[in-house]
């Protein structure tokens, strides 16, 4: 099994992208996929629907909802996913009559989803290698009789961020009944490193920023997150700060375009003058992994201005009362960044002196500033600490806990920091497990659970059994690609609740159900009426969401519903929880969500459609510090400076390889083969390379090559057939497309400390390839 065939377009370009983010190309861009998903009218009703405050909530990206939104608040890219959701095409059982699975193991990312919204449960048939329709209760009655012959310990119940808080609190309950913490979830994969870093540093374990904060705001740092593809409604209050004057800087190892320019495609002035607003004032071109080095720099800088403002009787440039006021670990903290030597930053962060100083120059003058931050910080060895160095930063001068100022990670999922704060969470620590057990009179499980990258071992090691994936495609997103899907496929049970098909569905146990739900845009009738459903965004906000469009089919049920049901048929009965009641009126289950917790979901139900929705109370906002010292800390890299211990020495051909989102993803579901910003069009089989990399390994660009990882434990990972695009990356990189190329990602290759696989600069040896052209290309 040689993973499946990557299909490319006929007309594949690469050429440099001229115009800003946003703009005609995005309004284009928008058309193109409501007619192709064959949605052009009530496609577009829907979309005025999105993001209000009585609609529904984007399933795209997890950017806050303002309480004053415009008629248009979304954006291309927020649109193509109510398209992607909203197709019109479907695919039911006779569609499974005519593919057998391996056959549909060998088509790509694209084809598969693309075939549009699964109708019907259905359950693989191994003597003719298809999944076949099987009724609602016979597949309760199968995978609950299966689940109860389980070690719990030896089930998995994986999370994506998209599920409802309501269905994600049935859903983490259900798992601690049945006896088990191993509830990993996506952001094992994205921001666990937040989440493990903020609240050593602070004392809460998401950003502290709100939208208001960006119309105070007067410098914003910016590392490592692709705002004009991932996040582009942040587009906005970047170019309303831009407007103010407000500097922003960034870091990040390419010139991404909404990161330089963007127009507003909801300004028929700036779609008509074509004018665009400058989004960086300064652009540093970090190397991949060179943050903590970069920061390191920028705060030496700090320090020597300090001095001599001080020794010139001049107003300090640190923030000397709120240090010794609310923070500890400031003196150790200072000696670190005096024993650190210019050179050695410079070479780390692949940036110059210069650069960096120009950077603290604005920062010393700033009064209120937030930093914000994506998978460029996270998705690395050292991803917490360089999550932590940038706390460090905001916190010489007082930059939390003040208005227009704070930290600001930019989540992925549209709820996965609602689905922590609810329950999905592998160490029981982060659970108030005493309080399930009053509300419920059960014993709940009191060990660690399996998080994503803990699962994949136990899962490679044979001791996890079966799988329950509440949403995304689990096989295709974690590293290890081939290891992984041979090591699956020994599950006895798989079961992922899903919109879509994908390839965790055909990579299955040996008795596998693929259970087709609702998403978030549909109606959800159920016996008290439609229902409403809720999440919390990046920025902490709660906000009800309620379907608009009709059900997919008369066959797919609510995620809340099918999380019931497993329950029901794989627990004894439990007079406690009332699943069906709370089936019936979703706002019981918010009632027990605000029993819970009842500090953060204070009359949840009376306030769910608040307009910008209810925030979560945030000690650090009010410069309350929930940490064992008691204060803000300076937290300092274990090992420094030096050189990841645990990775092999590496030779002068040994480049760093970035995996990245294209314009045209959500994840691993891939909307079609245009990288439009990055000037890709008609594929995803590239490399990008800097020029000297190029030749320095006696290659040119558009020549095919094959990519292996350097690691010596035996197993062989490589890529074969990706087309060289010449590109401004630093020296040193190479970036080119997730999940394509997550074999060659092993599995050990993670955050140190949180074990987010560390998918930002994966150590890879590129050779001319064998092949004369890219697989399927022209
Ligand atoms: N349209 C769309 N929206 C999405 C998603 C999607 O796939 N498509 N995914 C969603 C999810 S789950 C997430 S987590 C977010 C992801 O959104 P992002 O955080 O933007 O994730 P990536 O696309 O992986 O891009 C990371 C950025 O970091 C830069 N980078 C890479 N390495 C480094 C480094 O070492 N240092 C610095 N400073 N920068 C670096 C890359 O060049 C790139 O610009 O977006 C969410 N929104
Ligand atoms: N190399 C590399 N690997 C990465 C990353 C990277 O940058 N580089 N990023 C990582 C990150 S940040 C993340 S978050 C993970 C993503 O990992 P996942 O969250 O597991 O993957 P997705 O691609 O978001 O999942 C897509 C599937 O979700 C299902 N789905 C869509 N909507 C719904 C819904 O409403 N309900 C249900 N039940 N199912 C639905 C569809 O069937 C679709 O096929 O990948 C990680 N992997
Ligand atoms: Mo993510």
């Amino acid at each position: 099994m040689t993973g499946p065939k990557t299909e490319q377009t006929s007309d594949q370009k690469i050429e440099a992208y001229t115009d800003p983010a946003g703009g005609w190309g995005s309004a284009r861009s928008l058309v193109d996929i409501l007619t192709r998903e064959e949605i052009p009218v009530t496609g577009a009703a829907m979309l005025m629907r999105q993001n209000k405050p009585d609609g529904f909530m984007c399933v795209s990206c997890a950017w806050s909802k303002p309480a004053k939104p415009s008629t248009f608040e979304y954006c291309e890219n927020g649109a193509k996913a109510t398209a992607w959701e909203q197709t019109r095409k479907r695919i039911g059982p006779d569609f499974f009559e005519r593919h057998t699975v391996t056959e549909l193991l060998t088509w790509s990312d694209y084809a598969l989803e693309e075939k549009g919204r699964l109708t019907h449960p259905l359950r693989y048939d191994a003597q003719r290698d298809r999944y076949v329709p099987v009724s609602w209760e016979d597949a309760f009655d199968e995978i609950g009789r299966e689940l109860k012959s389980f070690d719990p310990n030896s089930v998995v119940f994986y999370a994506s961020g998209r599920a409802s808080l309501e269905t994600s609190y049935m859903y983490a309950l259900f798992a601690r009944i049945y006896g088990t913490n191993n509830l990993p979830d996506s952001s094992n994969m994205c921001h666990e490193s937040t989440s493990k870093a903020l609240p050593q540093s602070i004392g809460v374990s998401v950003g502290t920023t709100v939208l208001e904060d960006f119309e105070t705001t007067d410098l914003i740092l910016f590392f490592g997150q692709n705002v004009g593809s991932n996040a582009p409604r942040m587009l906005h209050p970047l170019q309303d700060a831009r407007r103010r004057g407000v500097p922003i800087i960034t870091f990040n190892p390419l010139r991404e375009r909404g990161l330089e320019r963007f127009t507003n495609p909801q300004s028929p002035i700036e779609m008509l003058t074509k004018s665009s607003t400058q989004i960086s004032t300064q652009y540093h071109q970090v190397k991949a992994g060179g943050d903590i080095a970069a920061i390191t720099g920028i705060c030496k800088a700090l320090f020597a201005a300090d001095r001599d403002a001080k020794a010139q009787g001049r107003p300090r440039i640190l923030d000397v009362g709120f240090i010794e006021e609310h923070t500890h670990g400031f003196a150790e903290f200072e000696a670190f960044c005096d024993r650190q030597d210019w050179a050695a930053l410079e070479v780390k962060s692949g940036l110059k002196r210069e650069g960096l100083e120009a950077a603290a120059a604005v920062y010393a003058r700033a009064s209120a500033v937030i930093g914000i931050y994506g998978m460029g910080l996270t998705q690395h060895r050292r991803g917490t600490e360089t999550v932590q160095m940038l706390v460090n930063l905001l916190l010489l001068r007082g930059q939390i806990g003040r208005p227009g100022a704070g930290i600001c990670p930019v989540r992925g999922h549209s709820n996965v920091q609602g689905q922590r704060t609810v329950g999905i969470a592998d160490d029981p620590a982060l659970v108030p497990l005493d309080k399930l057990k009053e509300l419920y009179g059960f014993e709940p499980p009191r060990e660690k659970g399996l998080n994503t990258v803990e699962a994949c071992e136990a899962i490679l090691d044979g001791t996890v059994k079966a799988f329950i994936g509440l949403g995304g495609n689990f096989v295709r997103a974690v590293p290890d690609t081939r290891r992984m899907e041979e090591a699956w496929r020994r599950q006895r049970l798989t079961v992922q609740v899903s919109t879509k098909l994908n390839r965790s569905h055909l990579v299955h146990g040996e008795v596998s159900y693929i259970l087709p739900c609702l998403g978030r845009i549909e109606i959800d009738e159920q016996a008290s009426g439609p229902q409403a459903v809720s999440m919390e965004d990046s920025t902490s906000c709660f906000h009800g969401s309620k379907g608009v469009a009709s059900p997919v089919s008369d066959h797919v049920r609510s995620e809340p519903w099918i999380v019931a049901q497993l329950a029901k048929a794989t627990l004894p009965p439990h007079a406690q929880v009332d699943w069906d009641g709370w089936v019936g009126d979703y706002a019981k289950v918010r009632d027990a969500i605000e029993a819970t917790y009842p500090a953060t979901f204070k009359d949840f139900n009376a306030r769910l459609f608040e307009p910008g929705g209810v925030h979560k109370p945030l000690a650090a906002r009010h410069r309350k510090w929930e940490t064992p010292t008691g204060k803000a800390n300076f937290v300092l890299p274990p090992d420094g400076l030096e050189e990841d211990p645990d990775m092999p020495a590496r030779g002068r051909d040994v480049i760093d390889l970035i995996t990245l989102r294209s314009n045209d993803q959500f994840n691993t579901t891939v909307y079609g083969y245009h990288d439009r910003f990055r000037g890709v069009k008609g594929t995803r089989d590239i490399l990008f390379m800097n020029e000297n990399d190029i030749a320095r390994l006696g290659l040119a660009d558009g020549e095919i090559v094959d990519v292996a990882t350097d690691a010596s434990d035996g197993f062989d990972r490589e890529v074969k057939g990706l087309r060289i695009v010449r590109y401004d990356i630093p020296e040193g990189n190479c970036g080119g497309y997730y999940p394509e190329l997550n074999v060659l990602i092993p599995l050990w290759h993670h955050d140190v400390q949180a074990k987010v696989p560390a998918a930002k600069a994966i150590p890879v040896r590129i050779t001319r390839s064998a092949m004369q052209t890219a697989p399927g290309g022209a």
